[in-house]
């Protein structure tokens, strides 16, 4: 019988038993009790913290702003743009202002291109005191680079995928893995659940409305277009450079975009100087086994220059290229190769390294340089016509290119 039981046990033990029926000290228990609340409450804070998302903690960030300075590269690109777009748009969401900038120039027609059909406002910039804003977030690059004082900025916020040691004091999400930094903003959309707002919605989005629904951040049309364009260049149009994510975020990105933007940004007039540089550019080649150079001579835009090299290291048969032309008295030298056997970058290095005042370099596929022309014809009694130094020019980069320097 249980009670006969507990009886015995009591007996057989009687004192380690009665002090267990003694009450705990009232003192205790409630120490005792206060201390598992608290345990329980930091295990609790612990969980939601290490369970919420890179794109919570960046959308908390972004609320605690009145206004957000968004700095992109020198010479911004087109996926540059599109995660500026991204992030200001999510900073809307929260209410905060939001101004994008950047160093250098947005010259190349597809970049032109991009900012126009998208009616994007940037604000170019020469130094820091540019910058308005106290609060600054990178994206596509984690350390500012290419105004006066860019070494003095300390950045909130650093969205980026190119390899680097800049990080933002109180945000930094770099991965490198990826194909562009357009595909990690992304991500932040589709991990908030944003609604993608695109031409059905009878709603005008292109003019910068909508950006917030039920507050949850809305993806306008406009933004949609330029992630999306903005993967398409850092990829090669998801040729090269991918992972799972640029793909991923393509197709969450796809149903909110417009694809007549997407084909106005992607196919841009071109100036006629630009085709007559590629056309002179294909003319003028001279070819030496898979490697060809071309002189396209004076130029009015030296953009066209690289331009020119993209098209003529299409040609069939060829590995390696270098264009180059003149403006305002300096020889601008652009090179393309797919060719493993030379480095183009060392190319132009290797070149133009004996000649005063030029500079060269590069990487491996793709490399550059300037000289100015009497530097390059020689001075002194050595010199020659510059008709000639231009030949020259084009025999001491056979020659590097063939490996015999
Ligand atoms: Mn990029």
């Amino acid at each position: 019988m249980p009670v006969d039981a507990v009886a015995t046990g009591a007996l057989s033990d009687p004192v380690g038993t009665v002090e267990a029926m003694l009450p705990l000290p009232p003192e205790l228990v409630a120490g005792v009790v206060i201390g598992l609340v608290v345990l329980l409450v930091l295990a609790y804070v612990l969980i939601r913290r290490f369970r919420r998302g890179k794109e919570d903690i960046l959308l908390s960030k972004l609320a605690s702003y009145d206004e957000l300075a968004i700095l992109m590269h020198p010479n911004p690109d087109p996926d540059a743009m599109g995660s500026a777009i991204g992030l200001a748009n999510l900073a809307e969401s929260q209410g905060t202002e939001t101004r994008i900038y950047y160093p250098g120039q947005i010259r190349h027609q597809e970049n032109r291109a991009f900012r126009t059909v998208l009616d994007l406002e940037l604000e170019r910039i020469e130094g820091v005191a540019d910058i308005r804003q106290r609060n600054i977030a990178l994206v596509d690059h984690n350390e500012p680079r290419g105004f006066v004082g860019a070494e003095g900025i300390d950045p909130d916020i650093v969205i980026d995928h190119h390899p680097g040691d800049g990080t933002g004091s109180v945000f930094t999400d770099v991965r490198p893995s990826y194909g562009a930094c357009a595909s990690i903003i992304t991500e932040y959309f589709e991990k908030l659940g944003a609604d993608r707002l695109g031409t059905t919605d009878n709603v005008n989005l292109t003019d910068g409305g909508t950006v917030e629904h039920d507050g949850r951040p809305c993806l306008s049309e406009s933004t949609a277009t330029g992630l999306l364009y903005g993967i398409q260049s850092d990829t090669k149009r998801l040729t090269n450079g991918c992972t799972d994510a640029e793909f991923a975020a393509s197709a969450f990105l796809f149903p909110g975009a417009n694809e007549d933007l997407l084909d106005r940004i992607a196919n841009p007039q071109v100036s006629s100087e630009m085709l007559e540089t590629k056309a002179t550019a294909i003319r003028n080649r001279v070819l030496n086994g898979p490697f060809a150079i071309s002189d396209v001579g004076d130029v009015d835009d030296v953009d066209a220059i690289p331009q020119a090299a993209e098209e003529l290291i299409r040609l069939e048969g060829t590995s390696a290229v270098v264009v180059y032309g003149s403006k305002d008295g300096v020889v601008h030298l652009s090179g393309r190769s797919r060719d493993d056997r030379l480095h183009m970058g060392r190319i132009m290095e290797d070149v133009l390294d004996d000649v005063a005042m030029a500079s060269g370099g590069g990487h491996a596929r793709m490399g550059g340089g300037q000289v100015p022309l009497e530097y390059l014809a020689g001075i002194g009694p050595s010199a020659v016509s510059e008709d000639r130094a231009r030949a020259d020019l084009r025999g001491k980069l056979f020659n590097a290119m063939r490996g015999n320097t």
